[in-house]
């Protein structure tokens, strides 16, 4: 007879496979025609590999039991790389760490499987507590950049304050995806730092770097923003100044704070950047995302915002760990002009949604702008209606 241990191997080892196996569709609503959201989310918890979680020696681990439990995949970054469709995954362990994970998909939008370890990121003379959201670029100096949060205790925390921490960005740089340079943290003078993004194209020979600064942790203070600084050399990033290309603004979706997602992709009309948007309400923080483009030339331009947010949670995606959050860094631009844009829900599961440059470019330019007042929203609709009716 078999043992517990064999039965629930197999059972566990077959519904695993059933879950990497599964195929992905897009929803059948006609939607918004901007964008189309696939059904299952891409990779959650479940998908990380058994080999991480369970001692597979029967001997140690009778009944087949989960050793190391994974309590969340998000905020992926991505990348085309040999053909593959990859994501850097941040991976929260139950014991609330994250690190990131590679997984690999065929086609973008199913079938995605971690590989084999998690990335093993070096440490700087101050370990890293915890990192997370990794922002890929592929530099035109041929490096693959993952700019990411670090997090570390705040050392000035008064007695007694377990969490105050302190944020800023790590650098690693890779030619494989596999072994990574650790090269310093970023240099700033702006406090603290989470949603840091390399450009991917040199500026009047210096690396571009999009920041948000923020006075402490949590609470962005004065800053929260995003800003445009550059570096003259990787292997000391200083960026000595800031600008902020576009703040937050009241009564918007990026009312209290406004960080970039993934580098932009470059258009004929102009960078096309995905950005995140956070508001106050009474059930808490509202994380939305959404679409601007800045000029092709002038990085510091901004030439279109379209009002409000471009994807917002929906359904299931509007639970989790922290409700009410999307949060995208990363995203996909195929030689064919198809996007994948991958978009985590409520720090806890990865989603993609497909488009393509031409209609969210379309999106941009031809969404009407805010006008920060109900009347002025009042009016845009009725210009609508009434060029609507000259149709007709
Ligand atoms: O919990 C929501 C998000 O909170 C933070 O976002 P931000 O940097 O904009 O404040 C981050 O911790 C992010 O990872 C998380 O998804």
């Amino acid at each position: 007879m078999a043992t517990l241990f064999e039965t629930r191997k197999q059972t566990v080892q077959s519904q695993h496979e059933a879950l990497l196996g599964k195929k992905n569709n897009p929803v059948a609503e006609a939607g918004n025609g901007i964008f189309k959201r696939y059904v299952n989310p891409v990779v959650t918890a479940a998908h990380t590999p058994l080999n991480w979680r369970f001692d597979f020696n029967e001997k140690t681990n009778p009944f087949f039991q989960e050793r190391i439990g994974m309590n969340a995949t998000f905020n992926a970054g991505a990348i085309k790389w040999n053909g593959k469709y990859i994501i850097v995954v941040r991976v929260e362990g139950v014991d609330r760490k994250s690190f990131f994970a590679i997984a690999e998909s065929p086609n973008g939008v199913d079938n995605f499987e971690f590989w084999d370890k998690p990335c093993v990121i070096p440490q700087l003379e101050e370990p890293d507590t915890n990192v997370y959201d990794m922002r890929l670029t592929l530099h035109e100096d041929g490096w693959i950049y993952g700019i990411f949060c670090t997090e570390r205790k705040d050392p000035n925390a008064p007695a007694g304050d377990t969490s105050a921490a302190i944020a800023n960005a790590g650098i690693v740089r890779t030619k494989d995806l596999v072994n990574w340079e650790r090269l310093p943290d970023l240099i700033s003078n702006t406090g603290q730092q989470r949603n840091v993004v390399l450009h991917a194209e040199f500026v009047n020979g210096k690396y571009a770097m999009y920041t948000r600064p923020q006075d402490g942790f949590i609470d962005v203070g004065s800053g929260g923003g995003i800003g445009l600084g550059y570096i003259d050399d990787m292997t000391n990033p200083v960026v000595n100044e800031e600008k902020i290309i576009f703040g937050k603004e009241y009564h918007t979706i990026y009312e209290l704070k406004n960080g970039l997602g993934p580098a932009p992709i470059k258009t004929e009309k102009g960078w096309l950047h995905q950005a995140h948007g956070v508001r106050n309400t009474a059930a808490g923080l509202r994380y939305t995302i959404y679409l601007f483009m800045t000029d092709l030339e002038d990085l510091t331009k901004v030439t279109h915002k379209p009002a409000g947010y471009f994807l917002a949670p929906e359904n299931e995606e509007r639970v989790g760990d922290v409700s009410n959050v999307l949060f995208g860094n990363g995203w996909i631009a195929d030689e064919d002009g198809t996007v994948y844009i991958y978009y985590a829900s409520s720090d806890t599961r990865m989603h993609v949604a497909v488009s393509t440059v031409d209609k969210l470019v379309d999106y941009c330019i031809n969404t009407p702008k805010d006008t920060f007042t109900s009347a002025g929203s009042v009016q845009t609709i009725i210009k609508q209606v009434e060029n609507n009716k000259k149709l007709l």
